[in-house]
């Protein structure tokens, strides 16, 4: 397996709106990103992945892109940008940029044009649809922020197609016009210094041509089989590999929705000259398997976690890489997720899940808070949503009467992508020290008690646990390169594993569960030196009685 420093980095993700407000006005920005670097530093991350600090109207907080060259209004200015890549490349931190070329936003001057007639030199880099009669779209499909996936312009009379919001018109990759615009505005951004770029749904981006109905899952038709994973789109991959990534010293991680095993392989193959790792989903999504679409507040069964984390462990080793994470600006938070966000058990769990992630075969990324145990927020009403998902998730299933409030509710906050969107907690004072004026997001209550003044002054925190996970990985490369294998696959209560590279072998115990367990350390275990662990224990002994969410790492 080649060694590569995107390998062996620890990768911090920003969602700028919420990290840090610089001027008051309640919205995270650069030069507030640029103020918080020394944090990141003593952190000990490698990477920092920027959510897309783009121009955007902001109908998806910057996911539809208006100017690819141009920084958002509220987030400063090139020069701040310049800045704060220069201040970050001076403490060894590279920046990744987020790439987001499956659609644009429909303020984009090619949309601007392309709408204006069929026959505009910019109408073919969209994908525009007679309607099936005036007033029925071309098909079914449902974007993922509700509705249908069409919508219908009056100045041609022909729908255009937008998987996300009607705002987010899809391009269209098959058109080579397209590529260049795309690769170019890469080179120029490759060109400027980043370090590479984490791919927006990257594997939306070639449609079948034909496009029929879909199979309604939930309300409308699924349009999967004919924009996911499409026809070209490796193929294009390759030739944007070949046009760009191959040329400069960058790391790539596509985001990839619905990805198999089988399909990782190729998307991000040690030798396959498309990406270097992809996000794949299946410990999160559930494949729309929750209650009612994407939205159920119940947790994954421990068993079916390990089991896919496991797949995914074992059949990439060696044939492609794996990005491993808990959380990021879509997701809830981890701790509310997948551990246990009750005052008791919070730390003790959100240290856990720590050790669970970093001591498996990928590069883990950290989601902004996650290193404090931020937790989930405690929505009250609809009207505290500012993500365009959930306010029109909450309209097209409740208010218009599909589910009551009663048994809705519970599942929308539970997977509100707004729970991870809440400003991070940098101290006890007002806004917990976010901004000086009034946040676009309500802060989370609890910052009194969680925020990064307490717990860089506290040596116990979870902050400073997850600072040791990103110090052993320096020192370890088993951490990295070591094989994975699972033990115990049948246990609702403990997640263990070992990680083996040469004569080194570690042996990573975790207890998911908020009651006393007994463990059995295996013998070639026993006496061996504990590397970490988020409580004290007699470690090494080989009969252990774990408390709640206990984890700890033994190396022989
Ligand atoms: O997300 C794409 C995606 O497939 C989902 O995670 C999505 O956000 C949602 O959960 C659908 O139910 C990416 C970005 O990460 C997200 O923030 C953007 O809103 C989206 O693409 C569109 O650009
Ligand atoms: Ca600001």
């Amino acid at each position: 397996m080649n060694k590569t420093w995107w390998k062996e980095a620890v990768i911090y993700q920003i969602y700028p709106r919420s990290f840090m407000d610089s001027n008051g006005d309640g919205i995270g920005d650069l030069k507030g990103i640029t103020s918080r670097l020394d944090y990141l530093k003593y952190l000990g991350i490698d990477v920092i992945w920027l959510s897309p600090v783009y121009k955007s109207p902001n109908d998806d907080n910057g996911y539809d892109i208006s100017d690819y060259q141009d920084i958002m209004d509220e987030f400063g200015t090139m020069e701040d940008f310049d800045e704060m890549l220069a201040a970050a490349h001076e403490r060894g931190i590279r920046i990744v940029m987020d790439l987001v070329v499956n659609h644009t936003s429909d303020e984009h001057r090619w949309f601007v044009e392309s709408r204006k007639s069929t026959d505009n030199e910019y109408r073919d880099y969209y994908i525009w649809r007679e309607g099936k009669d005036a007033q029925t779209p071309p098909n079914n499909w449902g974007s993922c922020f509700s509705g249908s996936a069409w919508q219908y312009d009056e100045e041609t009379s022909m729908y255009y197609l937008h998987l996300f919001s009607k705002k987010q018109p899809d391009l269209n990759w098959d058109n080579p016009k397209v590529r260049k615009e795309v690769f170019d505005m890469m080179t120029w951004w490759c060109d400027k210094g980043i370090d590479g770029f984490r791919m927006d749904v990257i594997s939306m981006i070639s449609k079948t041509k034909e496009m029929p109905d879909g199979e309604v899952t939930d309300l409308y038709g699924d349009f999967s089989p004919y924009c996911i994973h499409g026809p070209n789109v490796h193929k294009y991959l390759q030739e944007m590999n070949e046009k760009v990534l191959s040329k400069y010293d960058i790391m790539t991680v596509g985001e990839t929705a619905g990805v198999t095993i089988e399909q990782a392989k190729q998307y991000a193959g040690e030798d396959t000259h498309e990406l270097n790792m992809v996000f794949q989903f299946e410990h999160v999504e559930r494949n729309g398997s929750g209650k009612y679409g994407k939205w159920t507040n119940e947790q994954l069964p421990l068993t079916v976690l390990k089991k896919t984390m496991s797949r995914w462990q074992t059949e990439l080793y060696g044939k492609a890489w794996n990005s491993l994470f808990w959380d990021n600006h879509d997701q809830p938070r981890a701790v509310s997720n997948f551990g246990d966000d009750r005052p008791q058990y919070r730390e003790a769990s959100a240290k856990m899940l720590a050790t669970c992630l970093h001591m498996q075969q990928g590069t883990p990324y950290i989601y902004q808070g996650e290193e404090l145990g931020m937790t989930n927020y405690p929505f009250q009403s609809p009207e505290e949503f500012r993500d365009i998902e959930s306010i029109n998730a909450y309209k097209e299933w409740c208010s218009d009467g599909v589910v009551s409030h009663e048994d809705f509710w519970p599942c929308i906050i539970f997977k509100s992508r707004d729970n991870a969107r809440t400003p991070v907690q940098w101290d006890d004072s007002w806004q917990a020290g976010f901004t000086a004026g009034t946040p676009w997001i309500a802060v989370n209550p609890n910052y009194k008690e969680i925020n990064a003044k307490a717990e860089t002054a506290d040596p116990n925190s979870v902050f400073h646990y997850y600072k040791k996970l990103i110090e052993l990985r320096k020192k370890n490369p088993i951490m990295v390169y070591g094989k994975y294998d699972l033990m115990l696959e049948d246990s609702e209560e403990l997640f263990v594993y070992t990680r083996t590279l040469d004569e080194e072998k570690l042996l990573v115990v975790c207890s998911f569960c908020d009651h006393e367990t007994s463990f059995t350390v295996p013998d070639e275990f026993v006496g061996a030196p504990c590397l970490i662990s988020n409580m004290e224990n007699a470690y090494g002994k080989a009969e252990m009685t774990l408390k709640p969410y206990e984890a700890f790492v033994l190396k022989r």
